[in-house]
């Protein structure tokens, strides 16, 4: 018997509703990471999104906005996203259900109201309340040897939350290779004068120590669409000889954010970079090329989605995750999402929210488990016509994969550098 659609609708929302999230890339860090942890309503307004979605709603007045304070900028975005204009963008629409679900009235459009409230809230209590509300088990943090802010935290040994759990970010090694050997340097890891194996026995130091030091789950890159590989370039060489040996000998999956165009127009700052279609010739030569290294692959083009799906049916290597930046709307998560589902099943990882604040974690999980209901209602619909009802608890099964499970699963692998031990003998004699 075909179960009534609002039947399983309600199944699909107790299971997707319930959930505990494993959010695989945030930019929000440990509470003892002290102020690089952002939160509260001013931080809330210049989230990048809304600084770009703002300058289209008024005057291009980049250095008196620049200029301004984070309070006054919060006013500036807050009076032309939410006062002049209806906050339909998906950001904008997001601090308003972060406000909603704090069990605040935006409607007032009384900011000083808000901020009064937001002042009251004690940090520990609030980042609690912040996890317990968006349905958080833990994030990743992007955690870079480069920034020197949060290496002075990290000098101190801070006592570390679980439930924030570390992720290297190596961009600048891989692509201003001339800038951040200096930084190797300055650390005490002294690289060769060029590609030789001098510079290859620094760089593993400098990734061996701080993938230690961190306990990072994985390494991850962000690339431009002119990323190549192979290729002559210093990202292949050393994505070669240094970081994916890293990677397979100290049970790292390696993270690749592919198609970001940096900074197309500096005058915003953060808010100024672009996309472009990341090649993905490249990943499936990656892929081939070291079949015991973990790729976690996410890319920001649309039309790179389906290809990018196509390979992992090829790739057991290669884990797709999320819905990244400009496809974290309703519209390209339902599409992406679809269409995973129908070639991936349930081996991939349905969303990260890229938080930068850590209330946007409410806004960026409601928003994406209310797609994630949708088009599982739609897969097992689709199923129950073909002959199969799923249980509750094959539900909850499946939620569970998508929202960590799978990542943790595949990540699990990792620490098995080369094949598993039991595989590893075949052919071996
Ligand atoms: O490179 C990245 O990790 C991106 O997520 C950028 O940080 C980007 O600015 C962002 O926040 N996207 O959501
Ligand atoms: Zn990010």
């Amino acid at each position: 018997m075909v179960q009534a659609a609002s039947e399983l609708s309600q199944r699909v929302e107790r299971a997707v509703s319930s959930a505990r999230v494993v959010d695989i890339h945030t930019h929000l860090y440990d509470p003892s990471f002290g102020s690089l942890l952002r939160w509260g309503i001013d931080e809330l307004l210049v989230y990048h999104y809304l600084v770009s979605e703002s300058f289209r709603a008024g005057p291009w007045d980049y250095d008196r906005f620049w200029s301004a304070t984070t309070p006054e900028q919060a006013e500036w975005i807050w009076q032309r996203l939410f006062c002049d204009h209806s906050p339909l963008s998906e950001a904008a629409r997001g601090v308003i259900s972060t406000l909603n679900a704090l069990g605040l009235e935006p409607r007032s459009r009384d900011l000083a109201a808000l901020r009064q409230w937001f002042s009251r809230q004690s940090p520990g209590a609030y980042l609690e309340r912040v996890l317990e509300i968006a349905g958080i088990e833990s994030v990743c943090m992007t955690n870079s040897p480069f920034d020197s802010e949060e290496v002075g935290y990290w000098n101190q040994s801070p006592v570390r939350d679980p439930r924030f759990v570390a992720a290297l970010r190596i961009d600048p090694l891989l692509l201003d290779w001339s800038n951040a050997r200096r930084t190797l340097a300055e650390q005490g890891f002294q690289p060769g004068s060029g590609r030789d194996k001098t510079t290859v026995l620094a760089i593993r130091r400098f990734l061996e120590h701080w993938s230690k030091r961190i306990d990072s789950r994985y390494c991850m890159v962000s690339t431009p669409p002119e990323f190549s590989y192979p290729s002559d370039s210093d990202a292949a060489w050393i994505l070669e000889h240094a970081v994916l040996p890293h990677c397979r000998e100290n049970g790292q999956a390696f993270a690749l954010m592919m198609g970001v165009r940096r900074a197309i127009n500096p005058r915003l700052r953060m808010a100024g970079d672009g996309i472009g279609p990341g090649d993905l010739r490249s990943l499936a030569a990656l892929c081939a090329a070291h079949p015991e290294n973990r790729f976690l692959v996410t890319c920001l083009s649309r039309e790179c989605q389906q290809e990018l799906v196509v390979l992992a049916r090829k790739f057991p290597n290669l884990h797709p995750f999320g819905c990244w930046w400009f496809n974290n709307t309703p519209q390209l998560i339902a599409e992406t999402t679809t269409l995973r589902l129908d070639l991936l099943g349930t081996s991939f990882t349905f969303q990260h929210s890229d938080s930068r604040v850590l209330d946007q974690l409410i806004y960026k999980w409601h928003h994406s488990r209310r797609v994630l209901r949708d088009c599982l209602v739609g897969a097992y619909s689709r199923l129950e016509d073909s002959g199969w009802r799923v249980t509750d608890a094959e539900i909850g099964r499946d939620v569970r994969l998508l929202l960590g499970g799978s990542f943790q699963e595949f990540l699990a692998g990792a620490e098995h550098p080369g094949l598993p031990k039991k595989l590893a003998g075949i052919g071996a004699a």
